[in-house]
């Protein structure tokens, strides 16, 4: 096998990092975990305080499993340390700052080092190239440019020998004449923006099927394999799933086979995955379902130690990269649980269910009310074009009924026509919560 300037070996297009046996991942880990232990307790007084509170210094990590001695991150600890405090290198060698909208409160604010930045690029190349693209060919990228990760962080790309287009989310008419004018090969945006996208394709006449696009990288946001099919069908192409957080790097954290389709792959050899009971903190074993938590393993600015992700998952074995470990599909953020009269539902949940009806949309959201001190659920989705009066008649209780039958959950459901309900361009809120103004 021969390696190109990049590390990669041309015939298989993997790097050295991706074909390391087991118990060579696993020495590197344990090498780099100690030296991220180090560097924190050293450069940052926040980690100093929190280790010394559990009585815990770096010399105590002696194999992987002490990890679960360290302490959790969330991102309270961000905020409290707005906004530089948690960075482990003066502000001098930090090369580039993003930050999360932050809904509430403060942003959540993280840095890069020139290292950091080639470390996320190459696994950006390294998660196009799971999903089945080669250097050479033509990236769109449709995640949002700006303080948010996606645009930036999937820009990388450029620096391992693919042509990216900098669009950014948005001016969606524009997307799809450039898609036909330049031909890219690869598109990367939020699965619901690709819909936008979509939507745009059949307004402006255009079969969808017939563009040069072959992959569709999609994540930022809860998705199923309902939707994944969807996207696969109307576009004529594969679409993977990319998984990533701002506080731990950003897209590319974790990226999908094209051809095993079966769950990122987590880039162990940079992040160390824990699946966690989300009310304990307790360290599950593989293949239960808990809450997933990040460390990082060779990261300089912003290096972090078991962050909190809040995300659902569980770790499965590895397949395309036997070495690495896989997350499955995430279900949710704890954040967007809806409990109604005690049964807990995701928007995922929810769209696997809608996905039964061929005369449904993929366009939905969640409504929540507190008419009588009761939370109750509104589900509003759209129906297909096309779909008659005849087709709809009762399609609402069908759709009520099943969601009873297969969640557990009694909602109300409204169909509404196509192109009623909100669209997206970037990461869509599903949940909209009408509570408080009821209360
Ligand atoms: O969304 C990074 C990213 C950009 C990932 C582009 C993939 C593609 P944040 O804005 O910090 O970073 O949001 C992170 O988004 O904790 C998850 O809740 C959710 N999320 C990200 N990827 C996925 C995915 C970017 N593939 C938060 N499936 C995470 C489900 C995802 N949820």
């Amino acid at each position: 096998m021969t390696a190109n300037s990049l590390g990669e070996s041309a015939d298989t297009h993997l790097d050295s990092g991706e074909t390391m046996s087991l118990d060579e991942l696993r020495a590197q880990q344990l090498e780099n975990l100690k030296t991220t232990v180090s560097t924190v307790y050293e450069k940052v007084p926040f980690y100093r305080k929190a280790f010394d509170e559990l009585g815990v210094t770096p010399a105590d990590i002696t194999s992987l499993d002490d990890i679960a001695r360290l302490p959790f991150t969330n991102k309270q600890d961000l905020r409290d340390n707005y906004p530089f405090g948690l960075f482990a290198v003066p502000r001098e060698q930090v090369a580039r700052i993003h930050a999360s909208s932050g809904t509430t409160g403060l942003p959540t604010v993280v840095g890069y080092t020139q290292s950091d930045l080639d470390v996320w690029s190459s696994l950006i190349a390294r998660s196009i190239r799971i999903a089945g693209g080669r250097p050479g060919q033509m990236l769109h990228n449709a995640y949002g440019y700006g303080l948010f990760t996606g645009g930036l962080g999937v820009h990388g790309a450029e620096r391992h020998g693919f042509t990216v287009v900098p669009i950014s989310g948005g001016q969606t008419p524009r997307q799809v004449q450039l898609i036909q004018d330049f031909k890219p090969d690869i598109i990367t945006a939020t699965p619901t923006y690709l819909l936008t996208i979509l939507d745009e394709f059949h307004k402006q006449g255009i079969d969808p099927t017939s563009t040069s696009l072959k992959i569709a990288i999609c994540g930022a946001e809860p998705w199923t394999d309902a939707m994944r099919k969807e996207i696969e069908k109307s576009f004529d192409i594969d679409a993977v799933d990319i998984y990533g957080l701002s506080e731990v790097m950003g897209p590319g954290v974790a990226s999908e086979s094209a051809e095993t389709k079966d769950g990122p792959t987590i880039w162990e050899d940079h992040f160390y995955p824990e699946i966690v009971d989300p009310f304990t903190g307790e360290v599950l074993p593989d293949g239960e379902e808990g809450e997933l938590v990040f460390t990082s393993l060779t990261k300089e600015a912003l290096p972090i130690i078991r962050y909190r992700t809040h995300d659902l998952a569980s770790l499965l074995p590895g397949t395309a990269r036997p070495s690495f470990r896989r997350i499955s599909r995430i279900t949710g953020r704890s954040d967007d649980l809806i409990i109604i009269r005690g049964v807990n539902v995701y928007p995922a949940n929810v769209e696997t269910v809608l996905f039964e009806f061929e005369h449904l949309s993929p366009h939905f959201q969640l409504v929540l009310t507190r008419p009588n001190r009761m939370d109750e659920v509104t589900v509003e989705v759209e129906h297909r074009e096309g779909v008659g009066a005849m087709e709809l008649e009762g399609l609402d209780e069908q759709v009520a009924e099943r969601i009873k039958e297969r969640l557990g959950v009694s909602a109300t459901v409204v169909v509404r026509t196509p192109s009623e309900l909100p669209r997206s361009v970037g990461k869509l809120k599903r949940i909209i919560d009408r509570r408080e103004n009821i209360r």
